[in-house]
This record gives structure tokens, sequence and C-alpha cells, in this order.
């Protein structure tokens, strides 16, 4: 049978490790003759989102905008894997129902670091830049990050190889026959 479609949505902070599993996912998937396509700051950010900051409202109507286009993809058969901090509940919750309405599951994944080790790892030198108030409303130390309180998977980064966290993602979508 044809391969039915389902977005994995990855939640987290900047620097938790959404992208690297987001990557690791989808090579995976590729692999095992999945269709996959994720979408990251780097594909969203600098083209249908570019209009888009960090203020609530900018960040409600990027997740708003990535809702529609993940769900697009979902509905065209593909794994469509998310990678955006996507901070707020209610917006993660209507992207769930956006799926959901049309018949599309929809995986939430938290991606959890302690907000210490992320700051540590600070791979852009933007939590430096968000202590010193050169970036202002940075999630985790100036703009809020609300913890998912339900979500189908919960990854700890700082504990879990990247490896184990993406095997986490696959044995959820096997088991749960997503793929
Ligand atoms: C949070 C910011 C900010 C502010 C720039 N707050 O680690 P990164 O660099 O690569 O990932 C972060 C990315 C967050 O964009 P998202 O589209 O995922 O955010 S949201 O879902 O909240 O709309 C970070 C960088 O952009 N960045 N300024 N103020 N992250």
């Amino acid at each position: 049978t044809k391969q039915g479609g389902v977005t994995v949505w990855l939640t987290g902070l900047s620097a938790s490790g959404k992208s690297t599993i987001g990557c690791a996912l989808e090579q995976s998937l590729l692999q095992r003759g999945n269709n996959a396509y994720r979408l990251d700051g780097d594909n969203i950010r600098f083209g249908l989102n570019k209009d888009l900051g960090f203020s609530e409202d900018d960040r409600n109507e990027n997740i708003r905008r990535i809702s529609e286009v993940s769900k697009l993809f979902a509905d065209s058969c593909s794994v469509a894997i998310t990678s955006f901090i996507s901070p707020y509940r209610e917006e993660r919750r209507k992207a769930r129902e956006l799926h959901n309405k049309d018949g599309l599951p929809f995986v939430e994944v938290y991606v959890d670091v302690p907000i210490e080790i992320a700051e540590q790892r600070d791979p852009k030198g933007l939590y430096k830049k968000a202590r010193e108030g050169i970036i202002k409303e940075f999630t985790g130390i100036s703009a809020p990050y609300e913890a998912p309180e339900n979500p189908e998977l919960h990854v700890h980064t700082d504990k879990q190889t990247v490896e184990e966290s993406a095997k986490i993602i696959i044995d959820y979508l096997l088991e749960k026959k997503l793929i």
C-alpha cells in the first residue's frame, strides 16, 4: 500500500537540536524509501516568511504558514518534518487541528534540553547576544517557551544522541503504521 502522509512537528529551544534531529530523521526515512521533506529556518524564514521577525504576532504568523505548508506536504503523502521553536502551545494546537480536520496525522515531538545546556552550546552566539540585550525577545531569555504538555514524543538531547532521538521517532511512526 502507498505511504500515507504525516507531519512530524519538532518543537524546542534554539540550539536544542531540532534541525540536527530533523536532518537525521529525513536521511533515515529517505534510505527506507519513504518520501520526506524538511521545513526549517533555512528554507522558510529566508523565503516564504522573509517578511517575518520574532515578535509574538510574527512568530504566530510564521507558525501558521508553516502549518499550512506542512499540511500540503503531508497531504501529498510525504513525511513533512518541521524544525521551528514554535514556542506557543496554542499555535501548535492550531497546527495539529489544521491537520486533523483533513484527516492527516500530526506527531508533536518535544526536543527538550535544559536552557543552561542550550546556552552553553550557543552555536551562533545568539544566547550571548540575548543576554547582552543586543537581541530582543529571545526565546528562553526574554521571550517565552511554552513546553508541550502532551507531546506524542519527548526526547532529551543532553542525554540521547541524535541517532537515538531519530530512531525513537522512526520507531513511533512504524508502530503507528504511519510509514
Ligand atoms: C529566538 C531567534 C531569535 C529570537 C533569531 N528568538 O538557533 P537558531 O537561531 O538557528 O534558531 C533560532 C531561529 C528561530 O526561528 P523559528 O522560526 O524557529 O522561531 S519561531 O518558531 O519562534 O517563529 C535562532 C534565530 O531564529 N533567532 N532571533 N529573538 N530565535
